[in-house]
């Protein structure tokens, strides 16, 4: 495998710093470089292993700033960049979208012109399967695939969407070398708190109240982060551009279900459930057909849910000071 750089925008984030690390280990000739503004999702400690590494660097700037970015990738004169950096939180962007059109969509654009005045090779979007809305839940027998129309419910998957609009845009106008992955709901390491599943961890360790939304019947397929890591590995160096992949599991799951198995695993009681008022426009089920990256580039999910919940609790367990840091505000100091 010859060495290349690869930029990682959005790598101070969750799912961004598990593919910096998953990148790191796999490819130990590559040099990574991860582009973050830090936003209060971003967290500098979650890389503190990787800025150990010599083929790691780490730039504070915003994927908006044309001029930084134009200065950083004619630096580092990158084979492909992947862009994950995002305002992330359906919450979030129902009390605030404005934040989210500008980094999800104009964010997306810079980065793209950048890429294209500097004829870089490659570019990837990591999106999500929130841009083709929602499922009933009466239809078991029916699934997202590629072809599925785009239908956001939320402020977040609108602004997703667009940029994926923009990307397919510039594929076409400018023949622009990128692809796109639409991912299901990922879980593991470094998921920020704000999130069902961390969130509900660290509730029940601190005895707290653990607020399910409406009935809790809504459906998440849910992933073990390395696989979609494992996927966007496969999609960038194999897919031909202007491709676009669903990424899920198959493992479909009621929120109520999954807050449940944790009061469960963790041993403590299902009265910490306190149904709370529904989320505006909550999109019902989703659920991901991932035959396209199956049949075309070999990918299938390799860890279980059983597996990769405790995995994650077992995370939490040892890794108290890094959201404990999040809870105090200490981490953005
Ligand atoms: P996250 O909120 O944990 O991380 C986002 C990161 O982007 C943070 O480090 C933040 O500081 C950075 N960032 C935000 N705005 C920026 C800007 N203007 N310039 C530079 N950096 C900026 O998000 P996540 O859950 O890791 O999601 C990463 C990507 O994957 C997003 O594009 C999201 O839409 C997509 N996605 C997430 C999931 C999921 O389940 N979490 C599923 C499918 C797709
Ligand atoms: O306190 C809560 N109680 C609750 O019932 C929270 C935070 C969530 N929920 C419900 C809402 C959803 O049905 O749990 C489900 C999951 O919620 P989130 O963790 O906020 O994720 P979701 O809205 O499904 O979006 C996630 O997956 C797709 C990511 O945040 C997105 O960035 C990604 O695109």
């Amino acid at each position: 495998m010859s060495k290349k750089t690869i930029i990682v925008t959005g790598g101070a984030g969750f799912i961004g710093s598990n593919f910096v690390y998953y990148m790191l280990n796999k490819y130990p000739e590559y040099r990574i470089v991860c582009v973050d503004c830090l936003t209060y999702a971003g967290n500098l400690h979650t890389l503190n292993k990787a800025l150990e590494n010599p083929n790691f660097r780490f730039s504070k700037t915003n994927i908006c700033d044309k001029e930084g970015i134009t200065k950083l990738f004619k630096e580092e004169n990158p084979d492909i960049v992947v862009n994950f950096a995002a305002e992330s939180h359906v919450d979030r962007s129902i009390t605030g979208p404005e934040i989210f059109v500008k980094t999800n969509i104009s964010g997306t654009q810079n980065l793209m012109d950048v890429c294209r005045e500097l004829n870089i090779p490659r570019y990837h979007q990591v999106s999500t399967d929130e841009v083709y809305g929602d499922l009933p839940l009466d239809r078991p027998d029916l699934f997202f695939t590629e072809t599925t129309p785009l239908h956001a419910s939320s402020p977040y998957s609108a602004s997703k969407a667009g940029a994926d609009m923009l990307v397919m845009a510039y594929y076409r106008t400018y023949k622009f070398p990128a692809t796109i992955s639409r991912c299901s709901n990922n879980y593991g390491p470094y998921h920020f708190p704000e999130k069902l599943i961390p969130l509900m961890i660290i509730n029940a360790l601190n005895d707290k109240p653990l607020p399910v939304y409406g009935d809790g019947k809504n459906v998440r397929d849910w992933l073990y982060v390395e696989d979609h890591c494992r996927a966007i590995d496969l999609i960038i160096h194999n897919s031909k551009i202007g491709e676009i992949y669903n990424v899920g599991g198959h493992n479909e799951m009621s929120n109520i279900d999954i807050v449940k198995l944790i009061c469960k695993k963790l041993d403590k009681p299902e009265s910490l459930i306190e149904f709370v008022e529904d989320r505006k426009g909550h999109d019902r089920r989703y659920a991901i057909d991932p035959t396209k990256i199956h049949n075309e580039l070999g990918w299938l999910p390799e860890t279980k849910f059983k597996d990769g919940i405790e995995k994650t609790i077992e995370w939490y367990l040892d890794n108290k000071t890094w959201w404990e840091e999040i809870l105090s505000g200490e981490y953005q100091k």
